[in-house]
């Protein structure tokens, strides 16, 4: 169904997935993961199978993602890259010169073994639900290489940007060559699709994305398009950038909760499908509330048509998001999108 759905082929309901659905609001999660740090869970295949199962068992969702993080690659390339609870990622020594940039050296096809193993297990197990693989876009993983952790005003990273183009043409040239590795590497191994992230692309505006963003970006999805697995890109707050993201050649552009999809079905133009959009704070609302807001989203991508639109959340599950919640958002979605 979410396969159908990516590439616009009739489909008797809209499919369902929600970004963030193995992880932390699921009990069974906390349990598996007890004592073991993020980025080790993320190199043992026998959790990562687990984790990424467990919200296919719970919610009966569509499609299930691949557990693992954006940074685990940097990692894989021997960046000294750390998971922190509450926090997220921490580069110990950020890159921000030439110099620093000989740290990022390409990541080869057996840098990570484990992720081909947990994938081999997974698509085993999930039997007709598809596998979604997924990785960071080159601005997304930038500004965690730059900044050294989150951030919310992203200065060194514009700094660099702005004020050292060369420099970071070279930087983002050379993450898009790691992104494209790490999604060959989960496409040979099994998966069905792959999303983009770039989270935090909606820090910039059009013409500097345009600039600075769209080139590397672009290079990522042409190194996976000769797979022909359906390709999603992935950014909160891109409103304005919804259409030059689908430019650089995805088939499904996802769509934070701050545009209506019709609005959306027009930035991104032909021939797309659409990924989105619920508020995932509507899920701590009544579940009558839950059912008109899934509804309208429902309605509002019938701008495309009967076919091409996957439902998800505007952004990601939050940990105390009630899983019974979500459970039931997905049996609404089914039933009142049949066809
Ligand atoms: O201990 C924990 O449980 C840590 C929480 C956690 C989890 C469950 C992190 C730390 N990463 C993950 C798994 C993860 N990360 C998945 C697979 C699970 C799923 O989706 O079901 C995926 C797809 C990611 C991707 C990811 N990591 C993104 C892009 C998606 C998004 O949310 O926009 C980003 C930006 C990250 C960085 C990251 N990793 C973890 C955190 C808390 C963050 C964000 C920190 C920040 O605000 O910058």
């Amino acid at each position: 169904m979410f396969l159908r759905a990516a590439r616009r082929e009739p489909v008797p309901h809209t499919p369902v997935w929600f970004m963030r659905q193995a992880g932390r609001s699921l009990p069974e999660y906390r349990k598996v993961r007890e004592g073991i740090p993020m980025l080790e869970s993320c190199m043992r295949p026998d959790l990562v199978k687990e984790i990424t199962l467990q919200p296919v068992r719970r919610h009966g969702v569509d499609a299930a993602i691949f557990f693992s993080d954006i940074v685990v690659p940097l990692k894989a390339v021997g960046i000294d890259v750390d998971i922190k609870p509450g926090v997220g990622p921490v580069i110990a020594d950020p890159i921000r010169t030439v110099e620093d940039l000989q740290r990022l050296r390409p990541l080869e096809p057996d840098d990570m073994p484990y992720i081909t193993e947990a994938i081999g297990l997974l698509v085993d197990e999930l039997g007709t639900t598809p596998l979604i693989g997924f990785a960071g876009a080159p601005f997304t993983l930038a500004s965690y290489l730059i900044e050294g952790g989150p951030s919310r005003t992203y200065e060194n990273t514009k700094a660099m940007m702005y004020g050292e183009p060369e420099l970071w043409a070279a930087l983002v040239e050379r993450l898009a060559e790691i992104t494209s590795a790490f999604l060959k590497i989960q496409i040979e191994a099994g998966a069905s699709a792959v999303q983009l992230f770039d989270s935090w692309a909606g820090a910039l505006a059009p013409d500097e994305y345009r600039r600075s963003v769209l080139p590397a970006s672009t290079k990522v999805f042409e190194a996976v398009a000769p797979y022909g697995v359906p390709r999603i890109h992935f950014g909160v707050n891109t409103g304005e950038l919804l259409g030059l993201m689908s430019q650089a050649g995805a088939d499904v552009v996802g769509v934070d909760w701050r545009v209506p999809l019709n609005l959306a079905a027009e930035r991104v133009g032909p021939g797309k499908g659409l990924q989105g959009n619920l508020d995932p704070a509507v899920l701590y609302a009544p579940t009558h509330v839950v059912e008109t807001k899934a509804r309208e989203v429902l309605h509002a991508a019938q701008a495309i048509g009967d076919s091409g639109h996957i439902f998800n959340l505007g952004h990601g599950v939050m940990p105390s998001m009630d899983p019974d919640a979500l459970t039931r958002l997905v049996a609404f979605v089914h039933e009142a999108s049949a066809r």
